[in-house]
C-alpha cells in the first residue's frame, strides 16, 4: 500500500484504532477504547456489531463498534495505530494477512504474553513497534446467558495496569500518547522506558503458573499449596540464574516473591494456558518457555526443570 499524503494522527479523536484479534484481552481493549476512538475489532470469525461487556465493577454494558473478520476490513480510513491482541503464536501470520492492507509506517502494539514476537516484529516491521505488558485480567465466559440477559462476550475479572514503551527506545512520545488515551478510556497504563526488564518479569511468572496450571488443570491459588511448591522453587531457581545471566535486574523483593505475589492476586482465575488447553487450542509455551530455553543454551546453563516443564506442555 502507498503512503496517504496525510498519514492519520494518533491524539486526533476522529483517529482510527484497529484491534486485531478478538480474544479477551482485544475485547477488553475494545471495549474501553471505543469511548476515545473510532475502534474497529478484527477476529477470524463472524460477530454481530456490538460487544456484551461486564465491568470489573459488575455492570453490565453493550458497546456498539464495528467487529469484522480479518479478511473482510478495508482501510478506509487507514488506522492510527494497531493493536495486535492476538496470541503470540498467531501475531505474525496475522499482520502477514493485514500486510498488504496497511501502511508500512503505522505504529503497532504488541500485547502478546512471552517474548518472541516483540524482538522479531520491532527488527521486521518498518513503523514504530511498542510493546505493553498488562496485569488487566479479563476472559471470554464459556457458556452463553439463559438468564434472557444480553450475552456477556467478555468480562472484565480484575483491574491491573499496562506499561508501554518500545524495545529499541526510540518512541517514547508515542508510548506516553497510546497510555494517556488509555488512561482517559478508564484502563490504568503508563509509558515506560524498561519494557524489556517488564516482558520479562511477566514472563518469569508466565513461565511458572501458566504451564503448572496446564499440567495439574487446577486455578492459579493452587499453586500456593505446599504439595505444589517445590516445583515452583525449582523453577523460579533456574529462571532467577537465567535472568542474572541475561542481565535482566531482578524485581525489588526477588523472583520468588514476584512469582508468589502472581499466584495470590489471581489465585481465582484459570491461567490463560489452561483456557487454551481445556479448549483444544495451541498454547504459548514456545513464546513462554522457548526464549528461557534459548538464553540457557547461549549461557550454558543447565535448566532441568524447565526443560521438563517444556516437554510436559503441549504446544
Ligand atoms: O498472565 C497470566 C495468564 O494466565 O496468562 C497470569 C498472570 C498467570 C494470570 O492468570
Amino acid at each position: 500500500m502507498t503512503q496517504p499524503s496525510n498519514p492519520p494522527v494518533l491524539t486526533d479523536r476522529a483517529s482510527s484504532w484497529l484491534i486485531v484479534g478478538a480474544g479477551a484481552l482485544g475485547q477488553l481493549f475494545a471495549a474501553h477504547l471505543a469511548s476515545q476512538r473510532a475502534v474497529t475489532l478484527l477476529g477470524r470469525r463472524d460477530a454481530p456489531s456490538t460487544l456484551g461487556y461486564l465491568t470489573a465493577e459488575g455492570e453490565q454494558r453493550r458497546i456498539a463498534l464495528p467487529r469484522l473478520r480479518l479478511r473482510d476490513w478495508r482501510p478506509s480510513p487507514p488506522p492510527a495505530l494497531v493493536i495486535l491482541a492476538t496470541k503470540a503464536h498467531d501475531g505474525e501470520a496475522a499482520l502477514a494477512e493485514l500486510e498488504p492492507r496497511l501502511d508500512p509506517t503505522t505504529p503497532l502494539l504488541l500485547l502478546q504474553n512471552g517474548f518472541r514476537l516483540q524482538p522479531r516484529l520491532t527488527t521486521c516491521w518498518p513503523g514504530p513497534v511498542l510493546c505493553a505488558s498488562t496485569t488487566e485480567a479479563a476472559y471470554r465466559p464459556t457458556s452463553p446467558s439463559t438468564s434472557g440477559e444480553p450475552a456477556v462476550d467478555v468480562v472484565h475479572a480484575a483491574r491491573g495496569h499496562t506499561w508501554i514503551g518500545d524495545l529499541a527506545g526510540e518512541h517514547a512520545e508515542l508510548a506516553e500518547r497510546i497510555a494517556e488515551t488509555m488512561n482517559e478510556a478508564g484502563l490504568a497504563a503508563s509509558a515506560c522506558a524498561d519494557i524489556r526488564r517488564r516482558l520479562w518479569h511477566k514472563l518469569a511468572i508466565n513461565a511458572v503458573i501458566n504451564p503448572l496450571t496446564a499440567r495439574y488443570r487446577i486455578p492459579n491459588g493452587e499453586l500456593a499449596h505446599p504439595a505444589r511448591q517445590r516445583e515452583v522453587t525449582a523453577l523460579v531457581g533456574e529462571i532467577s540464574r537465567l535472568m542474572a545471566a541475561e542481565g535482566i535486574e531482578p524485581p525489588e523483593a526477588g523472583w520468588m516473591a514476584l512469582v508468589q505475589r502472581a499466584i495470590g492476586n489471581s489465585a481465582a482465575n484459570q491461567s490463560s494456558m489452561l483456557q487454551d488447553v481445556l479448549a483444544g487450542r495451541p498454547t504459548e509455551r514456545d513464546a513462554i518457555l522457548g526464549p528461557l530455553l534459548e538464553a540457557a543454551e547461549r549461557h550454558a546453563l543447565d535448566v532441568p526443570a524447565l526443560r521438563a516443564l517444556y516437554s510436559s506442555t503441549p504446544g
